[in-house]
């Protein structure tokens, strides 16, 4: 089996200075495009009630209808039209600095390769399904739409001050693993979410993890995990709050952050708005099952 790891030291061959590769749609196979498809369907079955009306307003307008891998030329005319962002094809993961300047420029970084059949359910590196069905549908929102260009401005500014972590703590917990209030109960945000089958139904509805009210600094100290559901959901009040305090300057909070300690990922502090106490039975079952 070939390691097909996307994680790359260097811009690949093919790669401009800036990550970016030719999508190339043509040369999807028809196993690809039928991945899609199936990924596709899946989730939609499970999202009509879980999704926030924003994500599902975006896959919409975006008229990611399944019939197979999106061709960005398609899909940008109708982004960039709603809020200025268009999708730039990459190799894989890339550079944080590579990632917040594009963010800044409101181009969103997308895989270009999809997972294989046998990869279904999950995989750790962000492929094409996951960024272009999780991520991008919340684009078409104007108030996300800003507040991942503040979050971008951010990470440039945050790479100079050693503030990586903590701006990937409130990356992970908002962008990819965020629940939203709405009038009609909880909703998905998170892309990392999103585009989980599994994680779809656990993040809503599991009695093991916390679900506790979003506030920035609390994220910000709080570890996270990436082989497995997370064990802490943050509860954003809503879209325009996100983007309020993140257009805020972060100076103070890191200067607070820096007297204290990181957060274990099943915390819960006297001062959380605790929504859901968790019993943390999944990451129990899963620690013993790894002995
Ligand atoms: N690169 N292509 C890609 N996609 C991501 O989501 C991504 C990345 N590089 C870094 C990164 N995410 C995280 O470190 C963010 O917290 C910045
Ligand atoms: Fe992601």
């Amino acid at each position: 089996m070939t390691t097909d790891s996307h994680v790359f030291a260097s811009p690949p061959a093919g790669s401009a200075a800036d990550w970016t590769v030719p999508q190339a749609w043509a040369d999807y196979t028809a196993e690809e495009h039928a991945t899609w498809v199936t990924l596709y369907e899946r989730q939609m079955a499970l999202l009509q009630d879980r999704g926030c009306p924003e994500f599902l307003a975006g896959l919409n307008a975006l008229d990611l209808h399944g019939g197979g891998i999106p061709d960005f030329a398609v899909l940008n005319e109708k982004l960039s039209a709603l809020t200025g962002w268009t999708v730039v094809a990459v190799p894989g993961l890339v550079p944080e600095s590579v990632f917040f300047d594009h963010l800044a420029e409101r181009r969103f970084p997308a895989g270009r390769f999809i997972r294989r059949a046998d990869q279904l359910d999950y995989l750790q590196e962000p492929d094409i399904f996951h960024d272009v069905f999780g991520h991008v549908p919340m684009l078409c929102d104007p108030v996300f739409a800003d507040y991942m260009v503040e979050y971008g401005r951010g990470g440039q500014r945050a790479a100079g001050l050693g503030q990586l972590e903590q701006l990937a703590r409130l990356y992970w917990y908002t962008v990819e693993f965020g629940l939203l209030e709405t009038p009609a109960g909880l909703r998905i945000c998170g892309a990392g979410i999103v585009s989980s089958a599994t994680e779809s139904r656990f993040a809503l509805e599991s009695p093991s993890p916390h679900r506790i009210g979003f506030d920035l600094e609390r994220v910000m100290r709080t570890r996270y995990r990436i082989d497995d559901f997370q064990q802490t959901y943050f509860v954003i009040p809503s879209l325009a709050e996100l983007l309020r305090v993140t257009l805020e300057d972060f100076t103070p909070v890191y200067a607070r952050l820096a007297e204290q300690p990181a957060l274990a990922i099943d915390a819960v502090l006297p001062g959380d708005r605790v929504i859901h106490r968790g019993d943390q039975s999944h990451a129990r079952l899963a620690s013993a099952a790894v002995g």
